[in-house]
């Protein structure tokens, strides 16, 4: 295979040559022979072990890696064994590096790869002087085999254009490899995440849920009344799952907060086929709210039918903003519903308001049961709702003192220890100056209109010692953004280093925001989220620019997350774009996250998608300021709608960006000559995560014997791990026959763990294949120091195999570090 003459290359690669080359843009770009980003190998590598932490193999390339090097060493003798050895590893093992693509010269899926990964100059030297020979054995590369005579033509043709990343020297290289596999983070300890387009052509879409029935089909509401059906392919059904736009109340005006507001499956709906909506409406000129109950055609999977509804409820809405709009079931099985303060400023209605009022339903968070409603009344009081023994109280109030929170959803809990499951946050829209997270718990205040964010509002209300509110997790001021949207905790799989953060955004701003919960200090940790620049979107499909107006977030039946926006917020125009939230600095291991929806019976016409976004190769440029506006509501008409600037071709993106090099080269550099800056929050600074490759050299005290340690992968574990223990001087694994929770405990004791959550067998943690295996049958009563006070067989007789390595889980509430 001879490598593509430039010639032949399409502008794209020339593009991407060109940007390599551009030192100012050079903060790396970790990236896999199949042009996905890399990840941690989910049991260690035995042969190209320095990739075991985190690369682009795992264990079974690993060992087909190893077969090659046995195949190609089979022909050396022993002197050449013994001088290249360790050059034919290397050569091998670079298809692990995170750079992998760079390596091989793979970043253009059109061209052929190289087969040898790009050597530096001193290190092909090396390697032609000792062992040019086994290059025969190695590459398929005819033109690479006849350069072999000649040592200067023969390195050149294995150089990289860009010489930053060829090996060895990309090893020792700080600007690549600190920070790797951490979410890639600018100087102000923004994150640069990316996107893929999912959905276009909506019309203000405003929800985007999932039947949780194992389809993984997505259903996507318009404001105006129309639920649309997607497959997983993102094809979407000609005929719409729901179409109420007869009956829904909205208006074309940008910022109408009325129309179709939320949709929510049953979590029995795979049984019972029900669905529940939100809506506006308008019954003898007034205007109400109701929540409607439908069911699924019976005769078609992909439809509801329109005959079956029934109003649940309805509240009359004395003014047309602040109309809520989230509908969710909890994992107790019952229906919450959001509603707003009413509308208009302040929430003037009544003595002080609606939100303090428990005798309203407006201002609140309600929760009621829909289960077994076919017979006798359309919703159930859940008998331990918090208020339904005070007599003004209405019985559905499960917490109060909201103005109007836009999107709230529950946490799905750590995908691992289930650690922040059923955890209630929402967005709570702000009046003049501030916009909120909250964590709705039952029975208690929000605070609204006494408060607004942390400060008063309603000084009179706010001062009142019987306020007793919760204040929100966070806060921010209208200058950052004017009408916050809730967002979701990510559980999904595909991103794991996004898991637990809290991700949400800001509709007029367009501002994209995350909190992570520090768990050793219960603070939340604010950052912001940007589009990746530079490369860090260069991949197959991602994309880094988004409409403004951010209207909501969504998650899939595999807990991914999306986020929904439009160029126009008006409910008829067809401006509104689904994407899907993709970090790239690290991805799960390669067939973790693959799903296999059940198959779905399709009736009529589906539309294959069709994206329209680009991914914008320029550094872009500062969000679109907003222009200050001295009109107080939020989430009303947007006044400042710059459009956004249409792409330019990539040839005047590249002038634009060889224009700009020095600024750009400037921008990238300066963080590294100024002092690292402590980021608000405690996230520690900006080193986070650095790789370490090689074994520190001074030995550290010896343990005692019986000292445990816990093994994840190859990295020392955290919380989880392979159980390693340390007996007369060297450290062995423990066979998993008898092993159980009670001895688990006695390993989380000794590490400082209170809590053990499960005692792991059959190297769930790998095999800890150079260690021997020292202890066998251990059973304790869990008191036990150590686990040799335990009974075990002998030390270090056995009958098991590493196959059987034990390990652990652990937990407390104290510290908890993630990788993040
Ligand atoms: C939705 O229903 C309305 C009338 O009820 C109809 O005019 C409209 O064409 C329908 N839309 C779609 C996409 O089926
Ligand atoms: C609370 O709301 C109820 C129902 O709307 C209303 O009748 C009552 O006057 C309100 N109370 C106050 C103190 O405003
Ligand atoms: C404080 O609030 C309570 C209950 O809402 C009310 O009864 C009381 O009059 C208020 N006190 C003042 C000083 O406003
Ligand atoms: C391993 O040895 C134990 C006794 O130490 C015995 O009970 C068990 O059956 C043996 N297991 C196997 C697989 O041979
Ligand atoms: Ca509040």
């Amino acid at each position: 295979m001879a490598r593509a003459a430039p010639g032949r290359r399409r502008p794209w690669p020339l593009l991407l040559a060109l940007l390599h080359a551009l030192p100012g843009l050079l903060w790396g770009h970790p990236q896999c022979l199949d042009f996905k980003p890399p990840f941690k190998p989910p049991r260690p590598l035995h042969f190209c072990v320095q990739y075991s932490d985190f690369g682009c193999c795992d264990a079974e390339r690993d060992a087909a890696l190893l077969e090659r090097y046995y195949r190609v060493a089979e022909n050396f003798d022993q002197a050449a064994y013994a001088a290249c050895a360790s050059h034919l590893q290397n050569l091998l093992c670079q298809e692990c590096s995170p750079y992998a693509a760079h390596l091989y010269d793979a970043e253009d899926p059109s061209t052929p790869e190289r087969t040898v990964p790009g050597l530096c100059k001193d290190y092909c030297v090396q390697v032609w002087q000792t062992c040019r020979a086994m290059f025969r054995y190695l590459t398929p590369d005819e033109e690479l085999l006849s350069l072999e005579g000649n040592m200067a033509k023969f390195c050149r043709y294995l150089s990289l254009d860009d010489t930053d990343y060829c090996f060895p020297h990309l090893l020792v290289n700080n600007n690549l490899n600190q920070n790797l596999g951490v979410v890639v983070a600018d100087s102000e300890g923004c994150l640069q995440l990316c996107l893929a387009e999912v959905a276009n052509g909506l019309r203000n879409p405003v929800a985007m849920v999932h039947a949780n029935d194992g389809t993984h089909r997505f259903f996507i509401a318009e404001q105006v009344g129309l639920v649309w059906t997607y497959l997983p392919d993102r094809s979407r059904l000609e005929k719409p799952f729901l179409n109420i736009s007869e009956a829904v109340l909205t208006s074309p005006w940008e910022g109408d907060e009325r129309g179709f507001l939320g949709i929510v499956f049953h979590p029995k709906f795979k049984f019972n086929g029900k669905v529940y909506v939100y809506y506006s409406v308008e019954v003898q000129y007034e205007e109400r709210i109701r929540i409607s109950e439908f069911r699924i055609s019976p005769d078609d999977m992909n439809s509801v039918d329109h005959g079956s509804e029934r109003v649940i409820l309805e509240i009359d809405e004395p003014a047309s903003n602040h109309n809520g709009g989230e509908l969710l079931f909890g994992d107790d099985g019952y229906l919450y519903i959001f509603t707003g303060d009413g509308g208009m400023a302040g929430d003037p209605f009544g003595l002080f308001g609606n939100a303090q009022n428990k005798s309203t339903l407006l201002g609140k968070v309600l929760r009621i049961n829909v289960d077994n409603n076919d017979h006798g009344p359309l919703y159930r009081i859940p008998p331990d709702n918090p208020f339904i023994n005070e007599p003004k109280a209405r019985p559905e109030v499960y917490a109060y003192g909201a103005r109007n929170m836009w999107r709230c959803s529950f946490d799905r809990g750590d995908p691992y220890t289930k650690e922040g499951k059923g955890r209630l946050f929402c967005g709570d829209v702000g009046q003049n100056k501030f916009e909120e997270i909250d964590i709705v718990e039952k029975g208690k205040n929000y605070g609204w209109r006494a408060r607004e964010g942390f400060s008063c509002y309603d000084k009179k209300l706010c001062t009142n010692s019987s306020l007793d509110d919760v204040l929100p997790i966070y806060a921010y001021p209208h200058k950052i953004g004017k009408s916050v949207t809730g967002g979701y905790v990510y559980r999904g799989c595909e991103s794991p280093n996004l898991n637990g953060v809290y991700i949400f955004g800001d509709f007029m701003s367009g501002r994209l925001m995350s909190l992570k919960e520090n768990r050793a200090t219960g603070d939340w940790q604010y950052n912001e989220i940007c589009m990746g620049t530079g490369q860090t979107c260069m991949f197959p499909g991602l994309i880094n620019n988004y409409y403004q107006y951010i209207i909501s977030f969504a998650e899939d039946e595999a807990g991914e997350l999306y986020f929904m926006s439009t160029g126009v917020p008006s409910a008829t125009a067809p401006n509104g774009v689904v994407y899907k939230m993709v970090d790239t600095s690290r991805r799960a291991p390669p067939g973790k996250c693959r799903v296999e929806p059940l198959p779905v019976k399709v009736k009529g016409k589906l539309t294959k998608f069709v994206p329209k976004e680009k991914l914008i190769i320029k550094k872009p440029t500062q969000r679109p300021k907003l222009r200050a506006t001295t009109r107080a509501p939020t989430r009303s008409r947007a006044t400042a709608a710059p459009p956004r600037a249409t792409t330019p071709d990539w040839l005047e993106q590249l002038l634009t960006l060889m224009r700009n090099q020095n600024r750009v080269q400037m921008t990238t550099a300066a963080p590294r000559t100024r002092a690292p800056k402590p980021r608000k929050g405690g996230r520690a600074g900006g080193r986070r995560g650095q790789r370490r490759r090689k074994k520190p050299t001074s030995a550290p005290l010896e343990p005692r014997n019986g000292a445990v340690r816990i093994m994840d992968g190859n990295a020392k574990g955290k919380d989880g791990g392979r159980v390693e223990i340390f007996i007369n001087g060297e450290w062995g694994t423990v066979c998993d026959d008898l092993w159980n929770s009670k001895a688990a405990a006695v390993v989380c004791r000794q590490l400082g763990f209170a809590f053990v959550i499960r005692a792991t067998k059959k190297a769930a943690f790998g095999e800890g294949h150079s260690l021997p295996i020292l202890l066998d049958d251990v059973q304790c009563t869990g008191r036990e120091k150590t686990l040799l006070e335990c009974s075990h067989a002998n030390i270090g007789r056995h009958n098991c195999s590493h196959k059987e390595d034990a390990g652990v889980i652990c937990s407390h509430e104290d510290v908890f570090e993630t990788e993040q």
